[in-house]
């Protein structure tokens, strides 16, 4: 299979987050990347190649573009006010600050405006943070564009992730949504119906809000329940689209230690609810923080649970772009990707 990856995610590094008020050790880190590549190259089987450059507009498709300029100029305005660690924000709009107040404005000053573009405390930026972020979507579309091109799958090895950012937020690792820029340009281009089947533990909620409303893009995620687990505010099962797009989001949330025999079933109510959807062409966002030993995740898929997982994906006949998302147990995450892909190149075959 083509794998598609770039060293720029190295730039993309900081030393800890804040969980619940805590820092800890930061869990995205570029030791991810580094093992799945490594992995991938050991395995023999797969195609390395470079990420091409594709611009600005297939990011402006999705995402408002001042938030677009905010990562892009952010860093720098930052250290120009003596700051030299990551930016993280301080406040962060709630939804109810200006209940019957009107529209908030976009702050101006650094400290303020981080709060009005991130939702969370856990997704740093760095100064090479914007660099890594380009780079990520542009190995995403040189994985899309291969299979546009006739390739039956292709694997785009992101970081940092994307499905937690939306039209004009960020958080969760996320910084721009490589899965629904993917999704979007391949739309554009007539490439035929083209569903996003989310696996990754936690709710694509960014995902999900992107194509909330509309029926051309079909959204399937299966997930920790919300109720217990990450992002928290979406994900629910009766969320199922709305507008245009009503009918078009699936969500299957799932209990704590669900293991492979259970979610596999799942996976396979996923891919049923695809057909006649998007026959043709699936963006799959590989989160591999299903793992059972996940440090984020309470799933209990195994590295077999992987193999399956893609043989029973690819069997669906569509073609594959399988784009990175979490996944944050280092020292299996190369072999479980490795898994998932030899599953889905076994799954192609019959
Ligand atoms: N506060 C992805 O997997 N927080 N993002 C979890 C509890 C952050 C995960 C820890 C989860 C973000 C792409
Ligand atoms: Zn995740």
């Amino acid at each position: 299979m083509l794998v598609v990856h770039s060293p720029a995610h190295l730039q993309h590094r900081y030393d800890v987050e804040i969980q619940h008020g805590q820092t800890v050790p930061a869990l995205e880190i570029p030791e991810r990347a580094t093992a799945i590549l490594e992995a991938l190259t050991a395995a023999g089987r797969h195609t390395l190649a470079s990420p091409r450059a594709y611009g600005m507009a297939p990011l402006e498709a999705v995402h408002e573009p001042a938030m677009l300029r905010y990562l892009e100029t952010c860093w720098q305005e930052w250290a120009a006010t003596g700051r030299t660690h990551p930016i993280v924000p301080e406040t962060v709009l709630l939804h109810t600050y200006r209940d019957g107040m009107g529209e908030v404005r976009e702050p101006r000053t650094p400290a303020g405006r981080i709060g009005y573009w991130c939702f969370d405390t856990e997704s740093p930026i760095v100064e090479g943070t914007w660099p890594a972020t380009r780079e990520a979507a542009d190995v995403a579309l040189t994985a899309a564009e291969a299979v546009l091109d006739g390739a039956a799958a292709a694997y785009g090895l992101c970081r940092p992730p994307g499905h937690h950012a939306a039209r004009r937020m960020f958080g969760g690792y996320c910084y721009v949504n490589n899965a629904a820029i993917v999704a979007e340009w391949l739309t554009a281009r007539g490439a035929g119906r083209v569903g996003i089947l989310d696996v990754d533990y936690h709710h694509g909620n960014g995902t999900q809000q992107l194509f909330w409303e509309r029926a051309d893009v079909p959204y399937a995620s299966l997930h920790g329940d919300p109720d217990r687990a990450y992002p928290y505010f979406s994900g629910h099962a009766d969320e199922t689209g709305g507008g245009a797009g009503a009918g078009a989001t699936l969500n299957i949330p799932l209990p704590a230690r669900t293991g492979d025999d259970a979610y596999l079933t799942e996976l396979e109510r996923a891919l049923d609810w695809l057909d006649g959807r998007a026959d043709e062409l699936l963006v799959v966002s590989l989160g591999i923080d299903t793992y059972e030993h996940d440090l984020l995740g309470d799933l209990a898929i195994t590295t077999d649970g992987y193999r399956r997982m893609g043989e029973l994906v690819a069997r669906s006949g569509r073609r594959l772009i399988v784009l990175q998302e979490g996944g944050y147990h280092v020292p299996t995450l190369g072999a479980n990707v490795a898994a998932w892909l030899a599953g889905a190149e076994a799954g192609r075959r019959g």
